[in-house]
């Protein structure tokens, strides 16, 4: 018998495709009435693959009494309420590791893109501009910079790692400090303020929720550039559309917003920010293990072995 599962949204296709093989599917994206969907499988499912922002909160995990497993298909699960979990003793597990290259490439292509206005070269050579009005302007160089990483984790080293090969200096701050070769900061202003690029890689949720706020862009500064990979939540969004109108920083590199995938459309007119609809992880390679282990997950727990990656 195969066990049931709900999954939560379209994923990425070869994952679909192993669950539905795998499992029986419940598409809950696809139901008209969500709360007749829940009340007919509240019986009988016992997992739910999670993808994306969808809130996963207690009220959900008690219209499912079976619930047993939650699988998340990302290293974030922000999304998930993890001690309405705890306390209903359901298994949280996420994807880690896996995406750290990718998602390090992302952050890095956003402190070079900020600081070169590479995508801003590239739209001024198309529009004709080169030609008519000359040479593009000078921009900043990344060798000698100095990058602070909020939240130096796996991702946060996979970027450090990157940023050292061009010539950067690395700090950080994280609740504690680690033993890492980098100069620690004790807190977020202090580091923004010793850094020329702020890098946030910390969790989302509400323990971070806009922790990048005035005063950490004030010290951060009119020079200061801002890049984001982590989640849309750790920085005060309509203060930061603000700081860059009004040339508070030089500039920022965005892969998340705070209500994705609306991205407020005064950040489109910005000549002084980067923005990507969220791609971090998104290559097929990289997708691909993702949804494998997320799968792994499921598949352990319902052969009764322990899971591999065990957030709650
Ligand atoms: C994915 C992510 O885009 O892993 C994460 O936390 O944010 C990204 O890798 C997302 O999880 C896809 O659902």
């Amino acid at each position: 018998m195969k066990a049931e599962i709900i999954l939560t949204a379209q994923g990425h296709a070869g994952t679909m495709a192993t669950l539905q093989n795998e499992f029986t599917c419940h598409k809950l994206f696809e139901a008209a009435d969500r709360a007749a969907f829940l009340k007919q499988h509240a019986q009988t499912v016992r997992g739910l693959a999670t993808f994306g922002p969808m809130p996963v909160d207690g009220k959900l995990m008690d219209a499912l009494p079976k619930l047993e497993i939650i699988s998340n298909f990302g290293v974030g699960v922000d999304a998930i309420n993890l001690e309405d979990a705890r306390k209903r003793g359901i298994i949280v597990t996420n994807t880690p590791d896996v995406l750290n290259d990718c998602v390090a490439d992302t952050a890095f292509a956003l402190v070079v893109s900020s600081l070169r206005k590479f995508p801003q070269a590239e739209a001024y050579l198309r529009a004709g501009k080169w030609a008519s009005r000359g040479p593009y302007p000078l921009t900043t160089s990344v060798g000698g910079k100095t990058l602070g990483i909020l939240g130096l984790g796996r991702i946060g080293e996979a970027i450090a790692k990157r940023a050292l090969a061009s010539g950067m200096k690395i700090r950080y701050h994280n609740r504690h400090k680690k033993d890492a070769p980098y100069s620690y900061d004790p807190d977020p202003v202090t580091l923004a303020r010793n850094s020329d690029v702020l890098m946030i890689v910390t969790p989302g949720g509400p323990e971070t929720s806009k922790l990048v706020s005035t005063k950490v862009l004030d010290a951060l500064g009119p020079e200061g550039y801002v890049v984001n990979i982590a989640r849309g939540s750790v920085i005060d969004e309509p203060v930061l559309l603000r700081y860059l109108q009004e040339k508070r920083i030089a500039g920022a590199g965005l892969d998340v917003f705070a209500d994705e995938p609306r991205v407020p459309p005064e950040f489109f007119s910005l000549d002084n920010a980067v923005l990507f609809p969220h791609v971090g992880s998104a290559t097929a390679e990289t997708r691909k293990a993702m949804g494998d282990l997320q799968i792994e997950n499921l598949r352990r727990h319902f052969a009764g072995q322990p899971v591999l990656t065990k957030v709650a």
